[in-house]
C-alpha cells in the first residue's frame, strides 16, 4: 500500500493525499457509521480523478466517492478495513459554463448546492433542487443519490434536472456525456445509469443542469389539521387552484414541530392551540406578488370555509416565510439532537398516505409503549420520513437493537401498499440489505449485471446499494 500512496502523492501532490486527521471524512452526518480510510484523496480536476481511478484499478484499491458527506445512510463512509480510499470531490468546484439562453449550467461535481442556487439567481434563473443540507451537500452527491427535497412536487427529482454528465469509469476512462440537449434519442440514455447509483458505477465529475425562470413572487402558509386526510384534501384543492404555481407541500406531525420548538427556541410561534398535523405550503411564479397572494389566499379561505383546514398562518413578509420554512428544515437536526431514532424514508401513492399513517401508528404504539414517532415529509410526493424516536427512558443501544423489528412493522405496510422502502435518500450501507426483502430476485440480478459490466473488479463503493 505504501507504493500506492506514494504514486497517489506523485499524482495529486503530498497535501492532497491525507492519512491523518480524517475524522471529518470517516464518520457520517448522523454519527452512525465510522470507517477507517486508507487515505483521503483530493483530486483537483477530472484528469486527476481519472489518473487516480486508473491507479486504484492497477492496485485493486476500492474507492468511496464523497461529496458533502451528508448521506442519511452511510453511503460515503468506508468500511473498517483500512484498505479503501475516500475520493473527495470538494476541489472540483468550478462552474464551467452558465447559459441563460439555453437555461443550463455546466458545473463540476464538488460545487455546493447552495452556491449553485445563488449563481442561478444572479442570472435571474432558478435551480430548483432544495433540501435541508443544501449549505454543505454537493451537486455530485445530489446526482449520485438522485436527491429529492422540497420542490419535487413542481420540478421533479435531481434526475429530472440533469441534461448531461461527465463520469470517470472504474477503469479510469472519462465518459463525456456533457450535452446540453433537451432532446437526444440516440440509444440508451447512459446518464440515467449513473444518476442514483451512489458511487457504485463511477465517479461523477461534472454535469449539465437545467435552469428555470426565476420566480418573482412567492406565497407561503402554515396550515393546521386534525387528520392527514384533511391535508390530502387540501393538496387537491390547492393544486386545482394554483396549478403549476404550487411548488411545495410538506406535512409535519405535531411531534415534529414540537421537537423543532424545543431544540430551536428562536423558532416562530405558530397557533394558539396545538394541532396534531401541519402543512407548510408554497406557491411561486413570475408575476406580480399581489396577484399570487390573491389567488393563494382565496384558495385557503375556501379550504377554511369547507373545514378542510382548521387554522392557517399566511406569511405576510419574506422574512416570515423564511422563518416558517426554518421550522420545516430544522426537523432533521432537532431529531438528531434529541437522540436515537430509527429513520424511514418511505413512499406510497400520494392518495394512500393517510391510510398508511393510520395503519402504522397503532402498530408501533402497540409494540412499544411510549414510542415517539416523528412523522413528516414531502406529502405532495407521497414521501414520508417516518422516523421513530425511542420510548422515553429507553437507552440508545436498547432502541437501536430494535431497528429490525421496527423496520418490519413499517416496511411491511409500505410493501403491501406497493410503496418504496427508500424514496429519496438511497440505500448506502444502512438499507442495502432491505433490497433482498423488498425487491424481486430478478431486479437485483439485473442490477448486479449492470454493476459487473461496468465495474468487474467491484472497486467502486463496495458494500453500498446492492445487498452483500
Ligand atoms: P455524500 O453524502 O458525500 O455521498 C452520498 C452518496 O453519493 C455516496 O454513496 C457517495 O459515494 C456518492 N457520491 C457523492 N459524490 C459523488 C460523485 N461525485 N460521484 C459518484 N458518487 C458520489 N436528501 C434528500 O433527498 N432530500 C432531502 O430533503 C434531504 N434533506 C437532508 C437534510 C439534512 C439536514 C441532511 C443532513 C441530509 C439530507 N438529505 C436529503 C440527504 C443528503 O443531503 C442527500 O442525499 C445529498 O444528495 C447527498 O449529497 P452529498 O454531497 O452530501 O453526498
Ligand atoms: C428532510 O426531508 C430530509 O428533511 C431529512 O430528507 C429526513 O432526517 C430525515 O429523516
Ligand atoms: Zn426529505
Amino acid at each position: 500500500m505504501s507504493d500506492f500512496l506514494s504514486q497517489a502523492r506523485a499524482l495529486l501532490g503530498d497535501t492532497h493525499v491525507l492519512t491523518s486527521d480524517l475524522a471529518g471524512y470517516a464518520t457520517d452526518w448522523r454519527g452512525k457509521f465510522t470507517g477507517v480510510p486508507l487515505a483521503v484523496c483530493r483530486p483537483a480536476d477530472t484528469q486527476q480523478v481519472a489518473a487516480l481511478v486508473t491507479l486504484c484499478a492497477a492496485h485493486s484499491v476500492c474507492i468511496v466517492p464523497q461529496g458533502g458527506n451528508t448521506s442519511m445512510c452511510g453511503g460515503a463512509t468506508p468500511d473498517s478495513s483500512g484498505q479503501q480510499i475516500i475520493l473527495s470531490l470538494s476541489r472540483l468546484n468550478r462552474v464551467r459554463d452558465i447559459s441563460p439562453l439555453n437555461n443550463t449550467m455546466t458545473v463540476e461535481a464538488g460545487c455546493v448546492l447552495q452556491t449553485l442556487q445563488e449563481l442561478a439567481a444572479q442570472h435571474e434563473r432558478l435551480f430548483p433542487l432544495s433540501l435541508g443540507a443544501e449549505g454543505s451537500c454537493q451537486i455530485g452527491g445530489n446526482i449520485a443519490t438522485n436527491a429529492g427535497g422540497v420542490q419535487v412536487l413542481r420540478f421533479g427529482n435531481t434526475r429530472d434536472l440533469v441534461l448531461g454528465l461527465e463520469v470517470v469509469l472504474p477503469d479510469g476512462q472519462v465518459l463525456n456525456l456533457l450535452k446540453a440537449l433537451r432532446k437526444d434519442n440516440t440509444g440508451y440514455d447512459l446518464k440515467h445509469l449513473f444518476i442514483g447509483s451512489e458511487g457504485t458505477l463511477g465517479v461523477i465529475t461534472a454535469a449539465v443542469l437545467k435552469l428555470f425562470p426565476a420566480p418573482r413572487s412567492r406565497a407561503v402558509a402554515f396550515a393546521a389539521f386534525q387528520t392527514p386526510q384533511q391535508a390530502l384534501e387540501l393538496l387537491g384543492l390547492m393544486r386545482g387552484a394554483m396549478g403549476d404555481r404550487f411548488t411545495a407541500f410538506e406535512l409535519m406531525s405535531n411531534a415534529s414541530v414540537a421537537m423543532v420548538q424545543r431544540y430551536f427556541p428562536a423558532s416562530p410561534a405558530l397557533f394558539a392551540m396545538p394541532y396534531p398535523w401541519h402543512v407548510l405550503m408554497q406557491a411561486s411564479d413570475g408575476g406580480e406578488q399581489s396577484a399570487l397572494d390573491n389567488a393563494f389566499q382565496a384558495a385557503l379561505e375556501t379550504a377554511l370555509e369547507h373545514g378542510v383546514i382548521d387554522d392557517v398562518l399566511i406569511a405576510t413578509s419574506e422574512a416570515q416565510a423564511k422563518e416558517l420554512w426554518m421550522v420545516r428544515e430544522n426537523i432533521s437536526e432537532a431529531q438528531q439532537l434529541d437522540g436515537a431514532n430509527i429513520k424511514h424514508d418511505i413512499a406510497v401513492p400520494v392518495s394512500s398516505v393517510p391510510a398508511f399513517i393510520e395503519e402504522v401508528l397503532p402498530l408501533l404504539h402497540a409494540a412499544y409503549a411510549g414510542v415517539r414517532p416523528v412523522v413528516y415529509g414531502h406529502l405532495g410526493d407521497g414521501n414520508l420520513h417516518f422516523n421513530v424516536s425511542s420510548p422515553a427512558g429507553m437507552s440508545t443501544p436498547h432502541w437501536q437493537a430494535e431497528t429490525d423489528r421496527v423496520n418490519v412493522i413499517v416496511l411491511d405496510v409500505v410493501a403491501r401498499m406497493q410503496g418504496s422502502f427508500s424514496a429519496e435518500h438511497g440505500l448506502g450501507q444502512l438499507k442495502n440489505h432491505e433490497m433482498a426483502m423488498y425487491k424481486t430476485p430478478l431486479e437485483i440480478d439485473v442490477m448486479r449485471r449492470v454493476k459487473n459490466a461496468l465495474d468487474p473488479k467491484l472497486l467502486m463503493n463496495p458494500g453500498k446499494l446492492l445487498p452483500n
